[in-house]
């Protein structure tokens, strides 16, 4: 019998190289994309028949259809997509934000998470059968300072999800968006803080957020529920987090 395929975006740290081993040791095959190629060969020596590494810009829309188009007959047979790779930048106030950032957040978020589905779902309705597991984030669902445009890419990546399944209906092909919150073990936060490691350890002090195989958890038991179960939307968070109250701002009272 032929291992299942899973095509991950952003396999080359953090959540999506958590799932893919988790995958691996599930059984599936994976198709690892991420840019760094290296870290993409590092897992295919590891696991040499059951790795593909697809070393890709999720930006470059061109390269996503051929390299989709032009994968070995024995690979192109997708069953799941794992849509992950991503990336916050920046955490200033959107007056004060960089358009830079705000344009390769969409870019990756939004416009390279929906060119690779764009890419994979034909062939997976063609065969009624695959899942789509997205990485939202909290931040898709709470506003939080400096959270502007980021937040937005993920509650984009929320109401896509949504949206696929609608246009799903019908068929055997499920979605799922999975929102983690505070999550550290990966490389967000220090890509966040354009490589200000300080920084990006200030944000887990003191607390113990998810780790990246907590999330690959998740993923591992969305891929293998019974094919007539969708989990639409799936949220979750360390003990350490909780969903804040609305703010207000008083005036000063002198
Ligand atoms: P990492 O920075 O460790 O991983 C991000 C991955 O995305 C890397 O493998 C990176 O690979 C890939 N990537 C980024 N840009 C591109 C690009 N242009 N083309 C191809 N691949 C790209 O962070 P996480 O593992 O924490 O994040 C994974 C996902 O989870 C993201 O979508 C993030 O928004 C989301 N998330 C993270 C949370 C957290 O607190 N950590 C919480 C909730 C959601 P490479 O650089 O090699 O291209
Ligand atoms: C990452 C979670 O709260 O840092 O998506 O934006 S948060």
């Amino acid at each position: 019998m032929t291992l299942p395929v899973a095509l991950i975006t952003g396999a080359s740290s953090g959540f999506g190289l958590a799932i893919a081993q988790r995958l691996l040791a599930r059984g599936f095959r994976v198709i690892a994309t991420a840019r760094r190629q290296d870290r993409l060969s590092a897992l295919a020596e590891q696991y040499p028949t059951q790795v593909l590494p697809l070393a890709l810009d999720i930006r470059d829309r061109n390269t996503i259809r051929s390299s989709i188009a032009e994968l070995p007959a024995d690979w192109a047979d997708i069953d799941l997509l794992v849509n992950n790779a991503g990336l916050a930048l920046g955490l200033a106030p959107a007056q004060s934000a960089s358009m830079d950032d705000w344009q390769t957040m969409i870019d990756t978020n939004c416009l390279g998470l929906a060119a690779i589905t764009h890419a994979v779902l034909p062939g997976m309705v063609a065969r009624n059968r695959g899942l789509i597991v997205n990485i939202g984030s909290i931040a898709g669902d709470y506003a939080y300072p400096g959270g502007n445009v980021y937040g937005a890419t993920k509650a984009f990546v929320h109401q896509f999800s949504l949206n696929l399944k609608a246009d799903l209906l019908g068929t055997a092909v499920r979605v799922s968006c999975l929102e983690p919150g505070l999550a550290g073990g990966s490389e967000f936060s220090k890509v966040r803080f354009q490589g200000d490691e300080t920084k990006a350890a200030s944000i887990y002090q003191g607390t113990q957020p998810l780790m990246p195989d907590d999330i690959a958890s998740v993923v591992e038991w969305l891929a293998t529920l019974p094919p007539h179960i969708n989990i639409n939307v799936m949220e979750m968070m360390p003990v350490c987090q909780a969903p804040s109250a609305l703010t207000i701002h008083r005036k000063s009272q002198v």
